[in-house]
């Protein structure tokens, strides 16, 4: 259904080897994650592939392409942030994917949203879990990722909080929403769980 090995092809030319292994990385744990927890395979694994295709273009340049497509509110303020909203448009200009679910996945694989489908936690986590990661919690938020995928999101986006907060890094605003709204959930569900 998907040309997968032309996709491929072009992540890798636009990537170092070693953002490119990175990425590999993220298609197998994509996979394995949307296989435990019963989404479509094929298409979790192609938004892995092209979710960090625009990852190592110059700020310019990220800047330019954002001001002639469609990118979320307040992306703009922290330029990094827009690798994922390029690439979401990319998924459709270059590869003529037009899928919503994945363009989102995509889109939203740095900051997370607000009410995230499970195509988009499974991109975000395996983004953060995949082989090639290294960082002091990753270990726990990939054993969680194997029970429960909203905890194990919560918990990353705890850590990635953390680690902005430590090197004094802004802190786009929708992130602390969405950390919020997640852990929001798990308490739901836990106050639900022991009535
Ligand atoms: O693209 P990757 O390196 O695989 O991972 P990513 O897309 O999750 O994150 C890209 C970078 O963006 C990473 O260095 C962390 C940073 N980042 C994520 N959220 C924020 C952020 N940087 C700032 N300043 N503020 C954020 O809210
Ligand atoms: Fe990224
Ligand atoms: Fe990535």
């Amino acid at each position: 259904m998907f040309d997968e090995e032309g996709i491929r092809k072009r992540v890798q030319a636009e990537l170092s080897p070693k953002r490119f292994g990175h990425t590999v990385g993220v298609v197998h744990a994509a996979e394995r994650l949307a296989e435990i927890y019963g989404i479509d395979k094929e298409r979790a694994r192609i938004a892995a592939w092209v979710h960090d295709v625009a990852r190592e273009w110059s700020t310019d340049t990220l800047v330019a392409v954002s001001e002639k497509v469609e990118v979320p509110a307040g992306f703009g303020g922290i330029p990094k942030l827009l690798h994922g909203p390029i690439a979401a448009v990319l998924l459709r200009d270059w590869f003529g994917i037009e899928d919503d679910e994945m363009a989102n996945a995509i889109r939203f694989h740095t900051t997370g949203r607000v009410q995230m489908t499970t195509m988009d936690k499974i991109i975000y986590l395996a983004d953060a879990i995949e082989p090639g990661r290294d960082y002091d919690a990753v270990g726990r938020i990939r054993e969680l990722a194997n029970s429960d995928l909203d905890l194990a999101l919560a918990e990353s986006m705890d850590d990635t909080l953390r680690y902005l907060i430590e090197r004094h890094k802004p802190i786009f605003p929708l992130t602390i929403m969405v950390r919020n709204d997640l852990w929001e959930r798990i308490s739901a569900r836990e106050r639900e769980a022991t009535l």
